[in-house]
């Protein structure tokens, strides 16, 4: 299924404050202290003890995946989705410690994306809250006047195997502001598709910054959150973050997925994973 185009989204600016997000405090890192005590944590890696396994695969013991998902035929693509996208045990930047993992989409014409994906079903329950560390490359691209979209998805706080599904997605409406767009898009299980407003933040490329979201799985009144840094920019409640009927779901830690049309190599780093659920006290 294609995400959203920016077409389908309100890129209502800062002060369009209509629906906007109630902030958190200043400094107070994601998933608050308050929601924490009521999980255990049921993950938590730096990377230090990994190795590259496969392309696809590190010596980690929980359930992942790297996708390379090729281009469409349809939309001009020629390959299978390999060739022009990897990931690495990255051994000179890292958040903790000496090690991280890399991933990059440096071919987009045979690899439309690179993803890094967990399989959380047996360990997370209704609740959890998931935090980790990104690095994007100092010259991440950014607007581009000549394609049709104006951002990436870099991570799916839920996915059920396409919809229901919710992305992180980042944008610069102007290449000359230092500061990115952040909203939530994505689908119900029906396909009905949401976007939330749009909130901007300091441009975080050269550096770590904290990446962490808060997700209520429900049929009915679902609930998302996600930070950067702290910060709260986007929030979603009394939507279906679930599928009753297909109850495994992925959660996408890192992920470049951009516009076909935007021929720039584009690399993130993520290190210190951590999650937290509620397992076994629904
Ligand atoms: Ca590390």
């Amino acid at each position: 299924m294609e995400p959203l185009s920016s077409l389908d989204i309100n890129l209502s600016g800062p002060n369009s404050d209509e629906q906007a997000v109630d902030n958190a405090p200043p400094h107070e890192l994601g998933c608050t202290a308050e929601i924490l005590e009521s999980m255990e944590k049921v993950e938590e890696t730096s990377f230090e003890e990994v190795e590259k396994v496969s392309d696809n695969n590190l010596s980690w013991d929980f359930p992942h995946w790297f996708e390379f998902a090729a281009m469409h035929q349809a939309d001009g693509g020629l390959g299978d989705g390999l060739g022009g996208a990897r990931m690495w045990v990255d051994t000179t930047l890292a958040h903790s410690g000496k090690k991280s993992i890399g991933m990059e989409v440096f071919d987009i014409e045979k690899s439309r994306r690179s993803e890094f994906v967990i399989f959380p079903s047996e360990v997370v329950g209704k609740e959890y809250c998931v935090s980790y560390w990104l690095y994007l490359s100092e010259d991440w691209g950014l607007y581009d006047p000549n394609i049709d979209w104006d951002w990436f998805e870099i991570g799916n706080p839920y996915s059920a195997g396409g919809a229901p599904y919710a992305s992180i997605h980042i944008g610069s409406p102007d290449e000359n502001q230092e500061f990115f767009s952040i909203w939530l898009g994505g689908r119900d299980k029906d396909g009905n598709m949401f976007g939330t407003p749009s909130k901007r933040t300091a441009i975080p490329k050269g550096r770590w910054f904290q990446v962490s979201y808060y997700v209520l799985r429900d049929n009915k009144d679902g609930e998302i959150k996600v930070w950067f840094d702290g910060e709260l920019l986007a929030k979603k409640s009394g939507y279906p973050t679930v599928d009753p009927d297909n109850p495994k779901f992925t959660i996408s830690i890192a992920k470049i997925y951009y516009e076909r049309g935007d021929k720039r190599p584009h690399k993130m780093w993520i290190d210190d994973l951590t999650i937290h659920s509620n397992q076994g006290k629904n």
